[in-house]
């Protein structure tokens, strides 16, 4: 039997345009890119061609148009794991239910995502401007803990390694941290050979999860340092961003590819940060639309 989707659970606008998005399914291009800030979504958009939409909505503003030829949807996801399961169950839902019927549609129809982001390096070989593509991420988050099929898809042991080496007991991300893999394929495809393959942390904040201390001191002072010397089967962890673990997680049991790539705009460890990247972050937008 065809599973159906009740309105309460899909919320779907008069206009036919999926609730949060504001984005029809006929809007929707196979490859996606995915930004955190709205005003980068005109920056993508500044290469694109026979625009189809322009939505805007809260935080997420969509234009779909073409890239040489290729179909290219870009959307933002405004700040944090918890708007990734918006945007991906969103976009999922464009791709795979038929809105006029509320039905999961009988072939699945596969997405390529890469979230194209700024993040906090953690590595000597990680300083300001380096592009970090995610092979892995560890989620300090908890969202893919609401799906089942969580331990299936995420690396048990690089969990316990990693909550073994910081001496968490409970508390801090309980029952996360959760670690899952970016999609190999699309790895080898968008960081080819001239970005940093990396292991991130997907954090649930930008301050006292990420190690910042401001005026209110953190659970674990040592934390940061930790990280740094994390390593597990030659992986190091190598930067700090926001939504990469809920990208990842839900795009692996949902049966997309995805990925995501960062430019380094502070180095932790060095103590180094540059604000001034929205027009070299153009660079790094140029290189994943020509690689996607
Ligand atoms: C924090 O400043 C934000 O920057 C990073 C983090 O993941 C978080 O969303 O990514 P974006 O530049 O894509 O927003
Ligand atoms: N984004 C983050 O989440 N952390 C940083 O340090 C920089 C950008």
């Amino acid at each position: 039997m065809k599973k159906y989707f009740a309105s309460s659970e899909l919320i779907i606008n008069d206009d036919g345009s999926v609730f949060h998005l504001h984005v029809k399914p006929e809007w929707l291009a196979d490859k996606v890119i995915l930004v955190g800030d709205p005003g980068r979504v005109a920056l993508v958009g500044s290469h694109l061609e026979n625009r189809e939409c322009e939505v805007e909505s809260r935080e997420f503003k969509t234009i779909t148009g073409t890239y040489k030829g290729k179909r290219i949807t870009v959307v933002s996801t405004g700040i944090g794991c918890d708007n990734i399961d918006i945007v991906m169950n969103e976009l999922d839902a464009l791709a795979n239910i038929d809105f006029n019927t509320r039905e999961e549609k009988p072939q699945l129809r596969q997405l390529e995502l890469v979230r194209i982001g700024t993040c906090g390096g953690l590595q000597p070989n990680t300083p300001v401007g380096t592009f970090i593509c995610s092979q892995k991420s560890i989620g300090f988050d908890g969202l893919l803990n609401f799906y089942s099929g969580r331990n299936e898809v995420c690396d048990l042991q690089f969990e316990r390694a990693f909550l073994n080496h910081m001496g968490w007991s409970g508390n801090m991300c309980a029952p996360a941290p959760y670690v899952i893999d970016a999609n190999a394929e699309l790895i080898e495809r968008i960081a080819a050979d001239d970005m940093v393959r990396g292991v991130t942390i997907a954090a649930g904040g930008f301050f006292g999860p990420q190690g910042r201390e401001l005026r209110i001191p953190l659970a674990d002072p040592k934390q940061n340092e930790k990280i740094e010397n994390f390593e597990y089967n030659g992986y190091r962890i190598t930067n700090f961003e926001m939504e990469s673990s809920a990208l990842a997680g839900l795009s692996r049991l949902m049966g997309h590819k995805a990925t995501t790539v960062c430019m380094v705009i502070a180095n932790r460890l060095i103590k180094e940060a540059n604000t001034g990247y929205k027009n070299t972050i153009d660079v790094l937008i140029k290189t994943v639309l020509d690689r996607i």
